[in-house]
């Protein structure tokens, strides 16, 4: 191209320039090239997951446990950003009056023991089989049979001095039913801080009677008392334990300390402690598992849990959470637990889905604790704080 004739006929300036085209070209293509390679290979590579590692199905992901066994108390420590769910905390009602609202609820349910005695008490003579209608109606509600006796023989005395009539009756009936529901005894919950730790409250009891809900609602309820709340979710048989009780800590603002599945209940316990006393929190609630009252060592790991928690502070409530659907066996239940621990209130969850409200009664009897809860539906603000002129005329409603 260039021959020797030809560079020799051009001038230096001429020379220049078809170096600095030809540089120019060169540089431009190069580039060009290399963009295009490069395109070439992202696209694909953005392509490709799609084809070597299709979507996970529903449920395949399931053999890797969320909490395996390896991680440790430390690890499970939340960091703050999860534990400050502030853009969708729920505000709790106010536990004030709530007995009230859910007294149409109880006064359903227990329409058959009021109401019915009401209505036998009310009869215009009142002879052995009235008394027998009246003893049979307050056993088949659960009152049991010492107080169903004691009952009887009141109504039997006031209502032959006192007269009989419909009015008479209901005012006797509700008198004597508060008397032995007992509105002398203290149903205030300790959760106050004192000494400059936070109140701690252990909540125990069979499978499945509604202990990590009750946690979930009185932590609301303590929330909305504007109370700093820290929960402890030492049920560890499974991961989605600590998951549930989590779910209600982040609803309402409360950070929930966990461990690992399977690790030690007493440990979690201490650690969720240890939490509530460095955050300054008002109150401690730690969730434990269900266990059935008939397995010893199970019953043995409650006491350890205590005593562990009491390495740092005290157990001020120990509450024994009852299904009241269960009945006769709730009673069962509330006297080995009380053998093991010392309850300090009971709290009677599923009040909505049993006519068998004398339960209330027999326990309290059975222990010589008072009910200082009970659970009247599935809802969060369904637990309300027990009243015994309240529910007594939810009874005769
Ligand atoms: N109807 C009704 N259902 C309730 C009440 N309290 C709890 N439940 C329901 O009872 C079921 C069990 O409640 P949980 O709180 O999981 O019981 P738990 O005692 O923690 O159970 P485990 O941890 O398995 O021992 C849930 O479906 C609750 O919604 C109540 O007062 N009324
Ligand atoms: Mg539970």
């Amino acid at each position: 191209m260039l021959t020797p004739q030809l560079v020799s006929l051009l001038t230096d300036q001429a020379l220049i320039t078809i170096v600095v085209v030809i540089a120019v070209v060169l540089v431009v293509g190069t580039t060009g090239l290399v963009v295009a390679r490069r395109r070439r290979s992202e696209l694909p590579a953005a392509t490709k997951p799609a084809v070597e590692a299709p979507e996970p199905k529903v449920g395949e992901d399931a053999e890797e446990p969320r909490d395996t066994p390896t991680r440790t108390l430390e690890d499970a420590e939340l960091p703050e950003a999860e534990t400050a769910p502030a853009a969708t905390l729920e505000k709790p009602e106010s536990a004030q009056g709530r007995l009230v609202r859910l007294r149409a609820r109880l006064a359903r349910s227990q329409g058959s023991l009021g109401k019915g005695l009401l209505a036998l008490l009310s009869r215009d003579k009142l002879d052995e089989e009235a008394w027998e209608d009246i003893e049979t109606t307050l056993i088949t509600a659960d009152v049991g049979v010492a107080p169903t006796q004691e009952l009887v023989e009141k109504l039997r005395t006031r209502m032959r001095v006192e007269g009989v009539g419909a009015a008479q009756a209901r005012d006797i009936l509700r008198e004597e039913l508060v008397a032995l529901v007992d509105p002398s005894m203290d149903r205030s919950l300790k959760a106050s801080r004192k000494d400059g730790q936070p109140a701690v409250m252990l909540m125990v009891g069979v499978n499945g009677t509604g202990k990590t809900t009750t946690v979930g609602r009185l932590a609301r309820v303590l929330i909305a008392e504007d109370k700093h709340v820290v929960l402890g979710a030492a049920d560890t048989f499974r991961a989605a334990a600590a998951d549930q009780l989590q779910t209600w800590g982040e609803r309402v603002g409360a950070r929930t300390v966990r461990g690992p599945e399977g690790g030690d209940p007493a440990s979690i316990a201490f650690d969720a402690v240890k939490e509530g006393i460095a955050e300054e929190a008002d109150v401690v609630l730690v969730d434990t598992a269900g266990r059935l009252h008939t397995k010893t060592g199970l019953m043995d790991e409650l006491g350890k849990v205590k005593r562990v928690i009491e390495k740092t502070a005290q157990v001020d409530e120990v509450l024994l959470v009852i299904d009241a659907t269960t009945g006769q066996n709730g009673l069962t239940q509330a006297r080995v637990f009380a053998e093991v621990i010392d309850v300090t209130g009971l709290v009677l969850t599923k009040l909505d889905g049993t006519a068998k409200g004398g339960i209330v009664i027999a326990v309290q009897r059975e222990l010589g604790v008072p009910v200082k809860l009970v659970g009247l539906g599935e809802g969060p603000d369904d637990l309300a704080p027990f009243d015994a002129e309240q529910f007594v005329d939810a009874l005769l409603e």
